[in-house]
């Protein structure tokens, strides 16, 4: 059996490889097979003359090229993937006849695909932004697509709306500024004028838009879903996953220099990570709510700005999630993927969540421009592990040699085949809703408050996290030309914390609001704040700074780093060999001038005896850097000195000791603890 569930893990992986192609070791060719004798001079009519017009390979070669782009997605064109495995903990039976999550152990081949939203497909990764999180399951059943955002709630509650809100967010068209920010005028106008974004602009200026690495945020369906079991019975879900490593940010400052530092900093990290074994790895878990509690709670559960907060409705974790192989071309698979939230199977359907009705028409309509034309599910990366028939039939670039005469149904040709397949033999019934209603277009009320979980997510957050959502409304709302709209947006905030509008207020120089209209919320949900998350020294990066004449004892303290999980990285003055003490050596792998501050989880100074004055310049910036992100500081031997120098004031996370004694102990915690907020910077 175990054979089994591992064969089914690899059924994607063994699909794709009838069609990689090695190139490595071959003869160049045309696309024709023809052998290429010359790929450097084109035909022309005598060494100085002009290019001819029958140099077939010239003209191929140039063509291509000429066609190599495709149209980026609308939003999300900025993105990573990696494939993987998903692994059930618990059958999921009395919920679902979902193929897929019946059988404890059973594992489902997935490729899962991050992103930004907001900028164009080069821009930096670290924007203030929500982060997709798509996943397709590559099922015996056809392909499953949760196409999820790294925040459970969502701008709008209609879909109708989404081309406004992008077009508000993305750079405003008549000078195309900024690139990959919300930083401006008309994002926030909309904001303020669609009034039903607030608990998404909470989440958005909080730390969850900011994340230290894919593999530390959180993933969420976001629309509520329904399971069905095999008696047909329903129940509403949503969908959320789990990083084992925790849900870690960074600072603001940090990631703006991040941007310019390393612009592919997410990519970068999980593409090494999959490479060095780490994988990342996601808990699945499932929000259940039964059909006759529908309407127990104070707000619609079909409404996509709400959440349903986990101390109410538990979430169940039903499964894991392992990212184990990069991808071997970034345009065929990242690029080409094409996630729908319409692809389900048997047991997984829809609600009349508006959002999630509006969401099924597009993906495959933009799909349809982005990918030229129908035929983009035959694309390796999109194709279904299990084989699929119809009578679909031609369309641009189609691949599939449809054999036989038949295209069409009914049949008497092929015995009326390919066939519908009843329920029991897989085949895909929608859900029998009753429906009762007149055509109409409004909102239902129960849609209509729009503060109690703004409040709720407010008063959720810890102090720090509420400092940094006022620095961001702040930095945002200053961005802002039109005093008109800062003005409209802390109005706005005033129904949800007169002090975040107030403060807000006078940062940006408008009137602060006078009096509260926020509704009374007296609750608070726990498991929205990052405060409590997973903290593990697993696979964090600490720079160690180390010049010539270092202690004999550091090499002994960083492979005892790397056995905690953590990645210990030299940096120095120059690449290559330093000495240390009695004929110690250590290779330093980056230099300050590469390995800047921001590129780590951490930083970790032992200096030498025969360091430089340059050397001390360099470290005491990189430290005083590292210390104003609030990250951990190590020191030990020549580098406690230095420490002492820079008169840090505050040692809330700053470790000082040597290989002897509780320093290795104490200063893998403050690893793992990822930041000190609570530490006064300079
Ligand atoms: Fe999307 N969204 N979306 N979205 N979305 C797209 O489809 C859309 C929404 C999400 O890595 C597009 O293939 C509408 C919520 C992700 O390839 C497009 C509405 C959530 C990705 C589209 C939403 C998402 C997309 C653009 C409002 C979280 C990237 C390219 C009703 C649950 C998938 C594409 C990838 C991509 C439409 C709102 C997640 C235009 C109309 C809510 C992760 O079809």
């Amino acid at each position: 059996m175990k054979d089994e569930r591992n064969a089914n893990a690899e059924s994607k992986n063994k699909q794709l490889d009838t069609y990689r192609s090695h190139d490595k070791g071959q003869k160049m060719t045309t696309n024709q097979g023809l052998k290429v004798s010359e790929d450097e001079f084109s035909l022309k009519a005598g060494e100085r003359g002009p290019t001819l017009m029958e140099d077939f390979h010239f003209r191929e070669k140039m063509t291509h090229f000429d066609h190599e782009r495709i149209p980026e997605r609308v939003v999300h064109a900025r993105g990573y993937a990696a494939h993987g495995e998903f692994e059930v903990y618990e059958s999921m039976k009395k919920y679902t006849k979902a193929k897929f999550l019946q059988e404890p152990g059973e594992k489902t081949p997935v490729f899962v695909r991050f992103s930004t939203v907001v900028g164009s497909r080069g821009s930096g990764e670290l924007a203030r932004d929500v982060r997709g999180f798509a996943t397709k399951f590559y099922t015996e059943e056809g392909n499953y697509d949760l196409v999820g955002n790294n925040m459970p709630v969502f701008f709008i509650q209609d879909a109708i709306k989404f081309p406004d809100l992008i077009h508000a967010v993305k750079p405003e068209p008549h000078n195309e500024i900024p690139q990959a920010a919300t930083a401006h005028d008309t994002f926030w106008d909309f904001v303020a004028n669609n009034q039903e974004s607030a608990h998404m602009i909470m989440w958005a200026m909080s730390d969850r838009a900011i994340p230290r690495s894919f593999r530390m945020m959180e993933g969420f369906g976001v629309n509520t879903f329904r399971f069905i079991n095999e008696n047909g019975e329903a129940f509403f879900v949503k969908f959320h996953w789990k990083p084992v490593l925790g849900v870690h940010s960074v600072v603001w400052d940090e990631a703006q220099k991040l941007n310019g530092k390393n612009p592919d900093f997410h990519r970068q990290d999980l593409y090494e990570s999959i490479d060095r074994g780490d994988y990342p790895e996601f808990e699945l878990g499932v929000q259940i709510i039964g059909e006759e509690d529908e309407f127990m709670f104070d707000f619609d559960i079909l409404d996509p700005t709400k959440i349903w907060p986990e101390e109410d409705v538990p979430v169940k974790i039903i499964g894991k999630m392992t990212l184990n192989r990069n991808v071997d071309n970034v345009f065929a698979e990242t690029e080409q993927v094409a996630f729908h939230p319409g692809n389900v199977v048997p047991g997984i359907d829809f609600t009349n969540d508006p959002l999630l009705q509006g969401r099924l028409f597009s993906y495959t309509d933009t799909q349809l421009i982005r990918l030229g034309g129908p035929n983009f599910h035959e694309l390796p990366i999109n194709r279904p592990v299990c084989p699929f028939h119809n009578n679909q039939r031609d369309g641009y670039a189609r691949q599939t040699i449809n054999v036989g005469q038949v295209s069409y149904h009914n049949n008497s040709l092929a015995g009326n085949t390919p066939a519908a397949a009843s329920e029991d033999e897989g085949g895909y019934k929608h859900y029998q809703e009753k429906i009762d209603g007149r055509k109409i277009q409004a909102r239902s009320d129960s849609f209509k408050d729009h503060f109690s979980q703004a409040v709720l997510f407010w008063n959720s957050m810890s102090e720090p996290e509420k400092e940094h959502i006022i620095n961001a409304f702040s930095f945002e709302l200053g961005m802002c030309k039109e005093k008109n709209v800062r003005q409209q947006v802390v109005d706005m905030l005033s129904n949800v914390d007169l002090d975040l509008a107030q403060t807000t207020a006078k940062n940006v120089g408008v009137r602060p609001p006078a009096e509260s209209l926020a509704p009374k919320v007296n609750k608070s949900s726990p498991a929205l704040s990052q405060e409590k998350t997973v903290k593990k020294p697993d696979t964090r990066k600490i720079a160690v700074l180390v010049g010539e004449g270092f202690n004999e004892n550091v090499p002994v303290i960083l492979k005892a780093l790397k056995k905690v999980g953590a990645q210990p990285v030299t940096v120095g003055e120059k690449q290559g060999f330093i000495k240390g003490q009695n004929g110690a050596e250590l290779e330093v792998e980056q230099t300050f001038a590469t390995g800047d501050s921001v590129l780590f989880d951490s930083a970790y100074i032992v200096g030498g005896e025969k360091t430089s004055h340059q050397f001390f310049e360099s470290a005491a910036y990189f430290i005083k850097e590292a210390f104003a992100h609030y990250k951990p500081i190590g020191a030990s031997y020549q580098g406690k000195q230095l420490l002492e120098e820079l008169n840090l004031p505050s040692n809330a996370g700053v470790i000082t000791g040597d290989a002897s004694g509780g320093f290795l102990e104490e200063f893998t915690k403050a690893v793992a603890e990822h930041r000190f907020w609570n530490r006064k910077t300079l």
